[in-house]
């Protein structure tokens, strides 16, 4: 099994973390997103989105999707459970998952391509008003999740998920490249961060 990644993108580290948790060792193919290896012929035969993660299986099929990969991960290495036990945590970690997606990573997508970084490739036309409407949601949403972690200490509630793993990729990834970092009055945000931060698969 090969997994496509890139150093610093979000969405490989979710599988690389989940991979480290389940004791799975993932060999890694650089896909130089700076040279386009994402958009090659080749590459979108394995995902026509032309994104990465992409795992390719030894028998040469291939999935994408991050959340489609760690499922596939957690089908063939079960423990430790990642995505529930029974049917309310199944549908339970999925549907914080789905949170965290649908209402927080779209918006950090959004500052994100319509921010400096992105803005200097020249491969956008750049809204700013998105970009602001996106940060306020961002620092909304993060204000909640600090509301949420005063009562729970993971995201789906009692114990680490695969929930907490798209969480934590994208805290890290708008911290570091969108220039949206928690406040640091969010105590319980960076309860759970620091919390998630020093487990094995994530700091070692
Ligand atoms: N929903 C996809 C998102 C994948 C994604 O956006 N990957 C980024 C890297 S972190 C990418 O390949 N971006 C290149 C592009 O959109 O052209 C997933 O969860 O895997």
């Amino acid at each position: 099994m090969k997994l496509f990644d890139f150093p610093g993108a979000p969405n490989p580290r979710r599988v690389t973390i989940f991979a480290k948790e389940k004791g799975i060792d993932l060999e890694t193919v650089h896909c130089d997103m700076s040279k386009g290896e994402h958009k090659t012929a080749a590459f979108l035969k394995m995902n026509p989105s032309g994104k990465i993660p992409v795992l390719l299986l030894d028998d040469g099929r291939a999935i994408a999707e991050s959340v489609a990969i760690c499922r596939y991960l957690e089908a063939i290495q079960p423990e430790p459970n990642l995505f529930g036990r029974d049917p309310y945590e199944l549908g339970h970690i999925e549907a914080r998952n789905r949170q965290i997606e649908m209402e927080l990573w779209t918006q950090v997508g959004t500052s994100w391509v319509n921010g400096p970084i992105v803005g200097k490739m020249g491969i956008f036309k750049q809204i700013p008003d998105a970009k602001t409407a996106s940060d306020k949601n961002v620092t909304r949403y993060y204000e909640r999740l600090d509301a949420e972690f005063a009562q729970q200490e993971y995201v789906a509630g009692d114990r680490f998920t695969v929930a907490d793993i798209s969480l934590l990729s994208a805290v890290d990834f708008a911290s570091s490249m969108v220039g949206l970092k928690p406040d640091e009055g969010l105590i319980n945000l960076y309860r759970w961060h620091k919390q998630v931060s020093e487990r094995s698969s994530v700091a070692g």
